[in-house]
């Protein structure tokens, strides 16, 4: 996988941390990272694939909605990528079942979850928003409307990922963690997939503006893998996976789905920020509301990536490592790093 940490530069600082007492001035002056015009961000390196693209739709013009939705077909199409789309890791039984949302600068929404066999989950999103008069299809139901839309039905479990569950079925513990295993998170940030191991999900959230302003967002994902057949976790869900408010900016969310639906996570980071707090200090906000309900919740990985209207860029981890991409007109497929730039005082 491509790593472009080497380009980061010096003004602009990756915001993940551990735990959540850093004090509010630094965190408001590491939210500082702003983007001009037309961007979009993505959480985890992959992110950088995806965000360009988006790109390609947004520097020709084109509708932050088509360039969030070409951006999260990336990973999705991706066979290396073992956490999104086609290659996706199965659930415990061996099904690759597949989540994604989309949402555009009206509040129309779409989504689908547990969707088997379909390679493109956001894109079924987009139909059910379009489509129907719904906002969220699951299981057979949305696999019956996406091939009454065309689209085509695959086996989605490849060779590898078939190899990565038998080898984890020999152990079959199930325990459902998302790239989170503290101690070792640090070590294995950035690595796709590790069967049964400190690493074994990122999600592709996506927000991106486009050029007359409009804001929309893009979720998709394999969720965690070895899950509970039928388990769905955030990134579908609008309000936690993803939220956009044309007023105000967008927020999305990876790690342990379950605790972010049980704080409508990104909805959180977008009122946050109505209320005038920078896109950093909400998603800090959000990731503490986490930690203060359920102190144990530090165990494991939540991360959020948020924009507002004027393009001012920050996110918030549990756990150091959380990755993010960041692309406008001057500055594309920039990677900030995934490491926790300061300590929380303890
Ligand atoms: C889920 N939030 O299914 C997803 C997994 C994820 O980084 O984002 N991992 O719970």
């Amino acid at each position: 996988m491509m790593n472009r940490r080497g380009l980061i530069g010096a003004s602009l600082v990756g915001s993940a941390m551990i735990g959540a007492k850093a004090p509010r001035a630094e965190a408001a002056a590491e939210g500082s990272v702003k983007l001009e015009g037309p961007c979009v961000i993505s959480t985890w390196d992959f992110g950088v694939a995806a965000n360009q693209a988006a790109w390609a739709v947004l520097s020709k013009g084109g509708r932050a909605l088509d360039a969030v939705e070409a951006g999260a077909r990336v990973p999705e199409q991706d066979l290396k990528n073992h956490s999104v789309g086609r290659a996706g890791y199965p659930d415990r039984d061996g099904h690759v079942s597949l989540d994604a949302c989309i949402m555009d600068e009206l509040g129309n929404c779409g989504a689908v979850a547990a969707l088997e066999h379909i390679a493109h989950p956001i894109s079924v999103a987009r139909k059910v928003m379009e489509k129907t008069p719904h906002v969220m299809l699951v299981g057979a139901g949305a696999l019956q409307f996406a091939i009454e839309q065309g689209f085509q039905y695959e086996e989605l479990l490849t060779p590898d990922s078939k190899a990565a569950w038998e080898a984890w079925k020999k152990d079959a513990k199930y325990q459902p963690k998302a790239n989170s295993e503290v101690g070792d998170y640090g070590k294995t940030s950035g690595q796709l997939g590790t069967p049964g191991g400190a690493n074994n999900h990122d999600t592709l959230g996506m927000l991106a503006i486009d050029a007359k302003g409009d804001i929309a967002g893009a979720c998709t994902t394999s969720g965690m893998a070895w899950k509970l057949r039928g388990r769905v976790g955030d990134s579908p869900i609008i309000g936690a996976g993803l939220y956009v408010d044309n007023d105000v900016g967008g927020a999305t969310s990876t790690g342990v789905g379950e605790e972010v639906i049980r704080n409508v996570g990104s909805f959180l980071v977008v009122e946050l920020m109505r209320q005038g707090r920078s896109p950093q200090d909400a998603c800090r906000e959000a990731v503490e509301r986490i930690l203060k309900k359920k102190p144990q919740a530090k165990a494991i990985q939540v991360g959020f990536l948020a924009i507002n209207k004027q393009g001012e860029v920050g996110a918030w981890a549990i756990q150091s490592g959380f990755s993010y991409a960041l692309c406008d007109g001057r500055k594309q497929d920039l990677l900030l790093p995934g490491k926790a730039t300061y300590q929380a005082a303890s």
